[in-house]
């Protein structure tokens, strides 16, 4: 097939992938539906995928990858900086000539008999100077119809690129989807992504975590801008006037939720509504009127499937009902329908569950999804889809938001003192382990700015850019942390969340607006108890009280996780953090031995 580009660097690529690989044929993705079609066809013979009941889920298919491939895989997940450094304590490094080396003995010949699709790509909308163009070379079709949905793909992106060599180059082989072999390898200095023996959205959708998060938060050190993992929304008052947030929390811990909420009904009636932006990936930049402005780098959502119902989220569910692919969910065979846990009180009974086998959906005492099932999803789709979401400016962020799943010790909400203790906050956030990752689940680690996983350098560096980026703003967002997870004597979650969360969102605008007093903490500014709306919420004013306090002892304990965090941080640990620290470590103390006094 003809190429779709002249671009000499990228044929220059585009040759020594296929002299590596041998592919039987190539085949460059345009974006038409033509091709994308006959793909569809292809991959429905081959079992790849299902087409889905073509009524109730038009355009929609269902995919199952491998049973030890439905996570992302962080030990097999690599930043090969040419200083070991340069990636810092907390990534896994290699060397970049043995992880070239490496992956050349895995991808050689891997394509043989196989077709390799070349997917070229913006990340953000084509031409905003936000965005940023890869290619994504890889022998999976489901790779190919996923990042149709997620990213923007075809003829448009190679015009912009014209003959310019700033891309990134990404290369993804199912090879023999080996777990032994798999390794997602990143390559910041050259631009390149390697991913083999996966077939698992986040290792191998190479838009995603690996370019829009690892690369691009390299990309951003070097250039002034920041890419994070959070969603942004934007909050519509009754005056019409829309005030836009942004919120980092780790993987499956509320982000695809919070971006698309659906305010409680006295909110509603006020005329208050919410507008989703994005609901993974932020990429943000310094305007001229030095405020922060923030662009859904991303095209779709590829959200997790079990939790997600009418009543729980109802635009994401919307968000799927055309043109999606759901995988690793339960299939219904009696009328080609999905199903998962918690998607409604009737599950099917003549079924398959995530791995393919025979499952009743009544009777069965195992789980029809996997936990990190997921479906991917146009975001155009989305009922409350932001007119803004494709603006090639961004929209301005008034807060940033962090939380995580924490049982204990974070409150419902509290506010950093400013920019810099704000990036204390962040640097020190901290969640139970999820299904997103493989690994143990609900162990807390320190998960700074929900980048743990996906900081493409070094964490001191990355901390150090958080700080300069707050230097150059002369109006920059004030920074917040939130927590929906915190859990009574029985394990109950104390604060009902979903929806509800947007009485604290209430909260944290009128702070932006200088509209509402706190009271000042040991940790920051925390609400006045009558500052949370709880009008037409089933809350006990005790509950209430508790969500809002400050356990002294256990924050004591959280300052020397902090400090065993900081240690392994080591010598690029910026001094403003670590004095931040023994800001906290004071306040607490001297409230302790108020306490005992
Ligand atoms: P990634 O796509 O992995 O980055 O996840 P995410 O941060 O977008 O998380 P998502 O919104 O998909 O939520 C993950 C899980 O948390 C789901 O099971 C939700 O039902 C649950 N969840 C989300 N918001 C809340 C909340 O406010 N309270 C409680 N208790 N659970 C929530
Ligand atoms: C996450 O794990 O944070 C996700 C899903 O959003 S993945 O694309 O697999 O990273
Ligand atoms: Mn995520």
């Amino acid at each position: 097939m003809q190429s779709l580009t002249l671009n000499k660097n990228v044929l220059k690529w585009i040759d020594e992938v296929v002299s590596l690989t041998k592919p039987e044929e190539v085949m460059w993705i345009d974006g038409s539906e033509e091709q994308l079609d006959k793909l569809r066809e292809q991959a429905c013979n081959s079992g790849e995928i299902i087409a889905l009941n073509k009524e109730r889920y038009p355009g929609c298919y269902y995919h199952r990858s491998k049973k030890d491939d439905v996570a992302r895989m962080e030990d097999k997940t690599f930043i090969c900086s040419s200083r070991k450094e340069d990636a810092g304590p907390t990534n896994n490094w290699k060397n970049p000539e043995d992880a070239y080396k490496l992956g050349k003995e895995i991808f050689e010949n891997s394509m043989n008999g196989r077709t390799m699709y070349i997917i070229p790509y913006s990340m953000g909308p084509v031409g905003s100077p936000f965005s940023k163009i890869g290619f994504e070379v890889t022998d999976s079709i489901y790779v190919v119809l996923s990042m149709n949905i997620m990213t923007r793909v075809g003829q448009k992106v190679i015009d912009a690129l014209g003959d310019s060599n700033d891309f990134v180059r990404g290369l993804h082989g199912k090879c023999t989807l080996d777990i032994n072999q798999r390794y997602i390898f990143h390559f910041p200095e050259d631009n390149t992504i390697w991913s083999c023996n996966s077939a698992y959205g986040g290792n191998v959708l190479l838009g995603k975590k690996c370019f829009a998060l690892r690369i691009a938060s390299y990309q951003g050190s070097k250039e002034g801008w920041m890419a994070e993992h959070m969603l942004i929304l934007g909050i519509e008052n009754p005056q019409g006037e829309v005030k836009y947030v942004a919120a980092a929390f780790p993987s499956a811990c509320g982000k695809t939720n919070l971006a698309m909420l659906i305010p409680p009904e006295i909110y509603k009636k006020k005329g208050y509504k919410v507008w989703t932006v994005g609901d993974d990936i932020a990429w943000l930049r310094i305007k001229e009127d030095g405020r922060l402005w923030a662009i859904n780098p991303e095209a779709g959502f590829f959200g997790v499937a079990p939790g997600t119902s009418e009543k729980s989220n109802y635009n994401a569910l919307m968000s799927t009902r055309k043109n999606a692919i759901f995988t690793n969910v339960a299939y219904n065979l009696d009328d080609d329908t999905i199903w998962w846990e918690k998607f409604d009180k009737n599950p099917p009974e003549n079924a398959l569950d995530w791995q393919g086998n025979p499952w009743n959906g009544k009777t069965s005492m195992e789980r029809g999804a996997h936990p990190n099932s997921r479906f991917t999803a146009p975001a155009i789709n989305c009922p409350c889809i932001s007119k803004e979401w494709e603006s090639p400016d961004g929209v301005p962020i008034s807060a940033i938001i962090f939380g995580g799943r924490r049982a204990k010790t974070a409150p419902l909400v509290y506010q950093s003192r400013n920019w810099k203790h704000g990036v204390f906050v962040g640097s020190t956030l901290a969640s139970e382990t999820t299904a997103a990752a493989s690994g143990k689940i609900g162990v807390v680690r320190r998960d700074p700015m929900a980048m743990l996983p996906f900081c493409g350098y070094n964490m001191g560096d990355y901390f150090s850019h958080w700080l300069e980026m707050g230097e150059k703003m002369s109006n920059p967002p004030k920074i917040f942390h939130v927590n929906w997870f915190r859990t009574n004597d029985n394990s109950e979650f104390m604060w009902p969340g979903y929806g509800e969360n947007f009485r604290v969102l209430e909260w944290i605008i009128n702070r932006c607006e200088n509209k509402v007093d706190a009271d000042i903490a040991e940790i920051g500014f925390i609400p006045r108890e009558e500052d949370i709306n709880t009008e037409g919420l089933d809350i006990k004013d005790e509950v209430l009280q508790e969500l809002l306090s400050i356990d002294i002892d256990s924050w004591l304990d959280d300052v020397k996780s902090i400090e065993e965090f900081y240690k392994k941080i080591g010598e690029t640990l910026p001094k403003e953090l670590r004095e931040e620290l023994t800001v906290l470590k004071c306040n607490l103390n001297n409230a302790m031995e108020e306490s005992i006094a």
